[in-house]
């Protein structure tokens, strides 16, 4: 077992060849102008400065030869799996499915959907591509994680309260045992990631730990 001692609201045990990182949609609609996060009216600047805290986070996972998990939100080209409901909300400027100077916003195999430069899977790593702001909802997650026999699983990316959370969520429900990693995620929002930390780790650790990419590094002797 190893051990993050600094971990909130307690010490969080974890056998490393039990887990795995799961990094949440850092894809360039959400990180870019131009894309997703943009056209809802966001400050798609303000999640850049994640990128050193998740780049520690996959460095460390792929050095202790702890399986790494991206995922992407994206839809179909012919938006079959995007709810109307979720297409038609709100005012942005682009809906999901328009063209953007990223191709087609939200579409699988547009530019708009690839990882960014900084944190790329890299050849071996799985990468899902989801529907939903769940991460096992309609995708093979759960199945992966099965494979591998994992038991506990890492999270960062983007956004906090949005995607990290609802998949940390869905984790707990099936029986995970998560920790989110404060300085790989971000929201365009600071109280929201703020408050979504809170969240996560009240009522003794109701959804997860908390603890910096840091801390995880140094637990695991990297
Ligand atoms: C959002 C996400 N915020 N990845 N998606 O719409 O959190």
């Amino acid at each position: 077992m190893a051990e993050i001692s600094k971990a909130q609201p307690f010490p969080f045990e974890f056998p490393p060849d039990k887990t795995a990182v799961i990094m949440i949609d850092m894809q360039r609609d959400f990180m870019e102008p131009g894309g997703f996060g943009e056209t809802l009216g966001n400050d798609v600047d303000l999640l850049r400065a994640i990128i050193p805290g998740a780049r520690l986070l996959l460095d460390t996972a792929r050095a202790k030869g702890i399986p790494v998990i991206h995922t992407r939100e994206c839809h179909k080209a012919d938006l079959s799996d995007c709810p109307p409901a979720k297409r038609e909300r709100g005012e942005p400027t682009l809906r999901i499915g328009d063209d953007g100077p990223m191709g087609r916003v939200l579409i699988q195999g547009e530019p708009g959907v690839e990882i960014i430069d900084e944190l790329k899977a890299l050849p071996g790593e799985t990468v899902i591509d989801k529907p939903g702001k769940g991460a096992f909802y309609a995708t093979p997650l759960g199945s992966v994680l099965q494979k591998l026999g994992t038991t506990h699983l890492l999270f960062g990316g983007v956004t906090t309260e949005v995607c990290v959370q609802t998949t940390m969520r869905e984790a707990n429900d099936r029986g995970f045992t998560c920790l989110l990693v404060e300085d790989a995620t971000e929201s365009y929002f600071p109280e929201f990631k703020a408050v979504t930390l809170d969240m996560v780790r009240a009522q003794g650790a109701i959804v997860g730990w908390t603890a910096t990419a840091k801390d995880v590094a140094d637990a695991l002797g990297s």
